[in-house]
């Protein structure tokens, strides 16, 4: 599935830099094309590994025959940036935006522009800002998701305060830089000033990490030289699957395969798994179970949502059939909307089994309890 994506602000920048990184580091067909748009030249020196060209500054005040006034990115001039990367083979537009923060409010407008010129669906995937940290950012963030959400085609929420940075990537980032602290794995008073760029960073692997999962699972397989699934997922199931009035949340878990050390598994592609039919059809339940349960991008009664997408993903060997389809149907029984699709996505010489539940059209929950 390809995706363009506009970044905005301080998050919306870092996240669309993340899911660049992803893209370049997994070398198959291009899936993801970002810009990082912000008021901010700080931030956009930051981002390292994004090419200048996907950069787009704007100064936030400008000053005009009757003094300075305030004006951000200009809409316009963004859509055509955007487009100038659209190779015809666009399958959806991803605007990317931390709540609660300023940026958010060029989103509207820009929306409305690119709508005019594309006919392909406009995502939004949001940040939501950790109450304990930023209470008040916190409640922007609510004000202005019901502002934006009626002039989009699904948004993928991310609450900051639900994504837990996942223990490989802290090793390896540790080992690259040393010592780095991460307060919200300690027992320490939480304090805004403590999250920076490295734990940001770590929240940002970890939300790249879904939405890419989804783009090349979405991606056909012949284009990647790989096999395809049993049951393949298509660009169109996913889009069917974000297209909805209310949110998307974006579920993941993954477990490392034991005993699969580097290079190894190109020796063992055509033998056996390393466990039996029934167990790899249990791992397969107890990832569905916990990416639902314990780690959805943000909370939601999946009694409330409507439509649902289960995708797994990893060595063809260690996947199940039977697993996948014990998963799809206690998913059908939970959800009651009953709109669910799903299938598998073999990665040949990966060293995880994930478990991908996009749940999506369901209200946020502050709305049932607020309205
Ligand atoms: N996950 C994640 N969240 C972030 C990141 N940066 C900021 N946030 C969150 O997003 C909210 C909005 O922050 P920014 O995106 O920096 O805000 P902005 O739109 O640039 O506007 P300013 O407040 O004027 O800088 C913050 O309150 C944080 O909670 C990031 O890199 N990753
Ligand atoms: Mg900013």
């Amino acid at each position: 599935m390809r995706v363009l994506a506009v970044g905005m602000g301080g998050a919306g920048s870092r996240i669309v830099e993340a899911l660049h990184n992803f893209e370049n580091k997994k070398r198959v067909t291009r899936t993801f094309t970002g810009l990082a748009v912000n008021t901010d030249p700080d931030v956009l020196k930051s981002l390292e590994l994004m090419p200048e060209g996907q950069k787009l500054f704007f100064p936030r005040i400008h000053v005009g025959p009757d003094g300075p006034f305030e004006k951000g990115p200009e809409p316009h001039a963004v859509t055509e940036a955007l487009l100038n990367h659209d190779t015809g083979e666009t399958d959806a537009i991803f605007l990317i935006c931390g709540l609660g923060g300023s940026s958010i409010q060029y989103i509207g407008p820009l929306i409305e522009t690119i709508r005019s010129s594309v006919i392909e669906p406009v995502f939004g995937i949001f940040v939501i800002p950790d109450p304990k940290y930023e209470p008040e950012k916190r409640e922007k963030a609510i004000i202005d998701l019901k502002k934006v959400s009626g002039q989009l085609d699904g948004i993928f929420l991310f609450e900051n305060d639900l994504i837990t940075p996942d223990p490989l990537t802290i090793k390896t980032k540790v080992s690259h830089s040393g010592d780095i602290q991460i307060p919200f794995l300690k027992n320490q008073e939480p304090n805004i000033q403590e999250i920076k760029k490295e734990e940001w960073s770590l929240f940002n692997i970890e939300i790249a990490r879904r939405i890419s999962v989804i783009l090349r699972a979405g991606e056909p397989a012949c284009e990647s030289g790989k096999k395809p699934g049993e049951v393949v997922v298509d660009a169109g199931d996913i889009i069917n699957t974000l297209k909805v009035t209310g949110l998307i949340s974006l579920c993941y878990a993954r477990e490392q395969v034991k005993g699969l050390k580097s290079g190894l598994s190109d020796l063992l592609s055509s033998g056996d798994s390393y466990t039996n039919d029934e167990s790899r059809a249990t791992r397969i339940m107890n990832l569905a179970h916990q990416a639902l349960h314990q780690y959805p991008s943000c909370r939601f009664n999946p009694h409330m949502a409507e439509k649902a997408l289960i995708l797994v993903a990893g060595p063809p060997r260690e996947l199940s059939m039977k697993g996948y389809m014990a998963s799809r149907e206690w998913l059908n029984r939970l959800i009651p909307g009953g709109e669910i699709r799903g299938g598998d996505y073999p990665v040949p010489h990966s060293h995880f089994v994930a478990v991908v539940i996009i749940a999506s059209g369901f209200p946020f929950y502050f709305q049932e309890s607020e309205e």
